[in-house]
């Protein structure tokens, strides 16, 4: 995927209403946004195509989908069907289910991302035990786009170093996480920031500002 300043917009507001206001200030530096359940709960699937319509942006999809083989499919083919370019899966659930997100991928001719490690401190709990076999798992079954956390970087090493360097990461947990952009690019192919541009009184400037200490 090819991503305008390596940076994607994650667009964690609760109303299209604000979520196309914010887009409309951003033009000019973002052409791909992430949007979760925040969103989609508040407005609708309809707001994928919404979004798309009005910016033609790339909609990568943060659902996050972690069920079933059978459940996966049905939750991927209607983001797919709905006009997202690519939806995220958890890899904790295990390769069939991550299969069935792959092959419903696949169908449409869009992207996969496996999550690997998440960003947040609880992630060391659970996730990060496992999250170099999902990893490998990912890389067994031929994904080439991978989530990894930027608030972790000799984590995010780690991940970069088990999918190889042709695979495509995108990282979450630059700024309000704590993570540093600049930094999170020697491993990652773009990072993925929400508040502190969504949040922030002028997210035109705070974007142009985040560019700037990436060059
Ligand atoms: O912390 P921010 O506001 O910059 O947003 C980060 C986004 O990335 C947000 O949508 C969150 O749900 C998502 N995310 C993580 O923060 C960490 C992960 O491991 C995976 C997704």
């Amino acid at each position: 995927m090819e991503i305008k300043n390596n940076l994607i917009l994650a667009l964690d507001v609760l109303s299209g209403k604000k979520a196309i206001e914010i887009c409309n200030q951003l033009t000019e530096y973002i052409d791909t946004i992430k949007i979760g359940y925040p969103l989609t709960l508040a407005e609708g699937i309809s707001i994928i195509g919404i979004l798309k319509e009005k910016f033609d942006f790339k909609v990568i999809c943060d659902y996050k989908v972690a069920d079933i083989d059978a459940t996966n499919s049905k939750i991927c083919n209607q983001t797919f069907k709905a006009g997202a370019d690519a939806i995220i899966c958890h890899g904790f659930v295990g390769s069939d289910s991550v299969q069935a997100c792959f092959n419903s991928a696949k169908k449409y001719d869009k992207e996969l991302f496996l999550l690997t490690e998440m960003s947040h401190p609880g992630a060391k709990e659970f996730l990060q035990k496992n999250a170099d076999a999902i990893a490998q798992m990912g890389v067994d079954m031929n994904i080439k786009n991978y989530v990894a956390p930027a608030t972790r970087l000799d984590r995010l090493r780690e991940i970069r170093n088990i999918v190889g360097n042709d695979a495509y990461i995108i990282s979450p947990g630059v700024g309000k996480q704590g993570g540093d952009a600049k930094k999170t690019l020697k491993y990652a192919n773009a990072i993925i920031v929400g508040r502190s541009i969504y949040e922030s009184d002028n997210p035109k400037i705070a974007c142009e500002n985040l560019i700037k200490t990436l060059k």
